[in-house]
């Protein structure tokens, strides 16, 4: 088999790369490790930037985002009893649209099923070949049969444990991370949320956020030490920790119910570079990863597709090559602004194991600076809607 542009990974970036190359005429196969639905079963990030929702249109898969997505104008952060409002529209003209990863992937699942794409799943043992040559291949298992695709191009798009990354040579590569030393413990409920805006809470006892999908469906964190487990938390004592962290006007009208989901994730900032080698890009979770903090894990694998397929299609249909050359640096500019954001978030948030007595007072004095500078608000409101690409 032949294609133009090999993508590993049918996740969000894979499978929006594809759309939006083959609109453009460009031929595309997609690789995916799992089926459909256990890509669709996964409960990640719930929050879009503008940027994002004007290249989701783009991509003509907006229909049932625009009929179904919350618009926010903004978000509120509490420390215990302070509630901080930040206003984004007011601040910035901009809305962000509360709209979950999994939807997303089940329009552009069924965008790519119109156009007739192919994307080929529970494929194993992937590997890439030949990055340095103009023809590259790629080999795979499918039902127990090794399989050889022919490409010009590989684009990465297999998430934080694929294989992309780790094909590029370890003395080629330079990988920044930081691992914080907590998880957050996500519960999805069919309940109306807390509040009508996302509250990012700092308290005594840790950080909480409460999020939704809908009217009806809501979607809390609690931190939690990494070393905690799943089973070690009833719904019971879940509600009861998440309430003790937020103001207790909140705490008190919170109808709570049944789990329908419960997961820890890890935290991290992680960034690989470069994003090129030879005939193979990364993009999203496969070259960085930001601590969930600032939502922008999602977002910014979007923004690597923005670029990427802009450049890719000038190489291949005008035999253009500054803009592949260019992807890089370009997107890692931008990533590493969002690193930033998506740190200072998350240590502004949440209380870390050991820390001296003078953290703490650090957090209280970021959020009440915010709670009195219009100027703070508006830096965060402007990293929050996201950079422009
Ligand atoms: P994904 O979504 O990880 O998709 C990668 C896809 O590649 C497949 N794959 C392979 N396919 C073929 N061969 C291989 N060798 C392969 N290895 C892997 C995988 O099966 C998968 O389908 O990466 P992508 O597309 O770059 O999208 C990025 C986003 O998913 C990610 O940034 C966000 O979900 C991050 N994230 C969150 N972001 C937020 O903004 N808010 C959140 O609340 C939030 N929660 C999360 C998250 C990420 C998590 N991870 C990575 C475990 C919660 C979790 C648990
Ligand atoms: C979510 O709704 O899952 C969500 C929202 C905002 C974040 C992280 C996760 O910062």
């Amino acid at each position: 088999m032949k294609t133009e542009v090999l993508i590993i990974g049918g996740g969000p970036s894979g499978l929006l790369l594809s759309q939006l190359l083959n609109k453009a005429g460009v031929a595309t196969v997609v690789l995916e490790r799992t089926t459909r639905e256990r890509v669709l079963s996964r409960i990640r990030a719930g929050v879009l930037e503008t940027g994002t929702v004007s290249l989701l249109k783009d991509a003509g898969i907006a229909t049932r985002l625009e009929k179904e997505g919350l618009p926010h104008d903004g978000c509120y952060l509490s420390d215990d009893e302070l509630m901080v409002h930040v206003n984004f529209y007011e601040l910035t003209g901009k809305r962000v649209m509360v709209y979950g990863q999994t939807e997303v992937t089940t329009d552009l699942y069924s965008a790519q099923d119109d156009m007739g794409t192919t994307i080929i799943h529970e494929v194993e043992d992937v590997a890439i070949h030949e990055l340095d040559q103009k023809t590259s291949f790629v080999e795979y298992t499918l039902e127990g049969q090794r399989k050889r695709i022919d490409c010009s191009y590989v684009v990465g798009c297999d998430g934080f444990h694929g294989v992309s990354r780790k094909t590029i040579p370890e003395d080629a590569r330079v990988e920044f991370e930081r691992v914080y030393p907590f998880g957050w413990l996500g519960v999805l409920s069919r309940t109306p949320p807390a509040n009508h805006e996302l509250i990012y809470a700092n308290s005594s006892r840790g950080f909480a956020l409460c999020s939704m999908r809908n009217e009806n469906l809501s979607r809390y964190y609690i931190q939690v030490p990494m070393s905690d487990t799943v089973e070690q938390w009833s719904d019971e004592q879940f509600w009861t920790e998440l309430k003790l962290r937020l103001p207790s006007e909140t705490a008190n009208n919170m109808v709570t119910g049944a789990s329908i989901e419960k997961s820890i994730a890890p935290l991290r900032s992680f960034v690989s570079e470069p994003l090129r080698w030879g005939n193979l890009f990364l993009v999203g979770d496969a070259a960085h990863i930001v601590p969930p903090t600032g939502a922008k894990g999602l977002n910014l694998a979007v923004s690597d597709v923005y670029y990427l397929h802009q450049a890719l299609i000038a190489a291949i249909k005008h035999d253009v090559q500054t803009d592949i050359n260019a992807y890089s640096e370009k997107a890692l500019s931008r990533i590493w602004k969002a690193m930033r954001f998506s740190w200072q978030m998350t240590t502004m948030l949440h209380q870390f194991d050991g820390e001296d007595s003078f953290a703490g007072q650090m957090r209280k004095a970021s959020l009440s600076h915010l709670a009195r500078s219009e100027t703070a608000r508006r830096d965060l409101a402007e990293n929050y809607i996201g950079l422009p690409f």
